[in-house]
């Protein structure tokens, strides 16, 4: 027999209202109850008292619903109640419950593995809840929406049925002897298998789109010592988030400031300057400021206007095609602006006045954008997503050279198997725990 499961689905503390919510065949027991009442109609919101069974006191007046299953969140019977959001309330329902039957607090992300489990969504769907609940942009919210409807099960889901037909196909070209297979069919199936190969390979060359929407557009700002890196991420911020001084050298870990731009997650890292430092957690400052810089999506590149007309060698270096090229410190300017470094393009600005900023926000505004530009085909969100896709990619090229039938057939099955994977349509029992434990407990 299966647990039952309840938990406080709604947040911690004090709310308007809270909502405790219990899937599994205890739940229309503990509905009578705690109600002391007949189930009242599916679905249905009914306003009823609830009751303490352990000392029969009244804890709270609220709304039940009584969701039989098959039709409910999880395909199991599931109730919920609504109540005042005070955390006496809540506890004692909670602690009413515990003392019935087979009831036991849900585990993180439980009530969706079982709605996984009995069928009510893929796996693809059930990851976008953790989205969804984890949005905090536009764009996050849009992707994580768009992957719950099940876009992409779709698309996955149309690529398996097409090798599985396609594997068919394969499997009947093993029952000819080799003489007599005839040309075609082996042409037809390795023109199938480049077609697939061919739409995968395009969906996982994305620039990683939509796992930067999940977990956010990474923007690290490099630049000599002293140049105003910190200044410029305290004004991007609007907020004291980094050490300003004259003192060269001062910022030595990399700092982070999440920000909310154009609808999109981004994560601003301010860094140390990039020198030859002697001091060693200097040194170890300027190895995690190369770091961030190589994993960032975009460069914002800071020369200091007091330096002019010398331009630094080592700042160069990091000016590439994803890189937006700064001069700081234009209020002091002695020197006229050179119209471009190394063939960039560049903007003059003031940390300290905010002279030119305003531009160098549009401008970073408008990266992100055509960063994430034609993001209306369905995006792989997650690295699972990724190297499944991948499995099935060398699948598909082994099969794609194989010579004999079965052999072409066998890596057509494991590439099946490879994006079954995904969408849990095959057994995937192994990345449950991994895939659930993302989520908080009540969902
Ligand atoms: N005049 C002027 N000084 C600036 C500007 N930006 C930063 N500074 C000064 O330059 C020094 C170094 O700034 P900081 O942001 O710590 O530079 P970082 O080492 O690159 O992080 C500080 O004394 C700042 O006040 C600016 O736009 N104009
Ligand atoms: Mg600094």
């Amino acid at each position: 027999m299966i647990d039952t499961i309840y938990s406080l689905s709604t947040g911690a503390g004090s709310s308007g209202v809270a909502i405790i919510r219990l899937s599994g065949s205890a739940s229309e027991e503990v509905l009578k109850i705690l109600t002391r009442k007949q189930t009242p109609k599916p679905r249905l919101a009914s306003l009823r008292r609830i009751h303490s069974p352990v000392n029969q006191d009244a804890i709270d007046e609220g709304i039940v619903i009584w969701f039989p299953g098959p039709n409910s969140y999880t395909g199991e019977d599931v109730v919920e109640f609504h109540v005042h959001g005070g955390p006496s309330i809540t506890e004692e329902v909670l602690k009413s419950i515990s003392t019935i039957g087979s009831c036991r607090i849900a585990e993180p992300g439980e009530f969706t593995r079982r709605a996984f489990q009995s069928g009510k969504m893929d796996l693809t769907s059930a990851e976008a809840v953790a989205d969804l609940i984890d949005a905090k942009t536009i764009e996050q919210r849009r992707q994580a929406l768009k992957q719950f409807d099940g876009q992409l099960a779709g698309l996955y889901d149309e690529w398996r049925k097409q090798l599985i037909d396609l594997l068919a196909y394969a499997e009947s070209a093993i029952d000819f002897s080799d003489e007599e297979l005839p040309e075609n069919i082996n042409k037809t199936i390795k023109h199938n298998i480049l077609c697939i190969k061919d739409r995968i390979a395009q969906h996982i060359d994305d620039k990683m789109v939509g796992e930067r929407i999940r977990s956010g557009f990474r923007v690290t700002i490099v630049g000599a010592p002293n140049s105003g890196k910190s200044s410029l991420l305290n004004r991007l911020a609007t907020r004291d988030a980094a050490i300003v001084s004259d003192i060269a050298g001062t910022t030595r870990d990399v700092i982070e400031v999440q920000m909310n731009l154009e609808g999109f997650a981004v994560i601003i890292s301010d860094t140390a300057g990039i020198r030859d430092a002697q001091n060693e957690v200097e040194v170890e400052g300027v190895r995690r400021a190369r770091k961030s810089a190589d994993e960032a999506d975009l460069l914002v590149v800071v020369f200091d206007a007091l330096d002019l007309p010398n331009i630094s060698d080592l700042t160069s270096t990091y000016i590439t095609d994803k890189s937006l090229v700064l001069i700081n410190k234009v209020d002091v300017l002695e020197h006229n602006l050179p119209s471009e470094i190394n063939g960039k393009e560049i903007l003059g600005v003031s940390a300290k006045t905010g002279e030119g900023f305003e531009e160098f926000q549009l401008k970073l505004n408008q990266d992100i954008k055509n960063y994430f530009r034609n993001n209306e085909q369905p995006v792989l969100t997650r690295v699972r997503h990724r190297e499944a896709l991948e499995e099935a990619l060398v699948s598909l090229n082994r099969s794609s050279q194989a010579k004999l039938p079965e052999l072409v057939a066998e890596d057509i099955r494991l590439a099946v198997r490879s994006i079954g994977k995904i969408t849990g349509r095959v057994d995937v029992e192994d990345v449950l725990d991994i895939i659930f434990n993302e989520f908080c407990i009540g969902k």
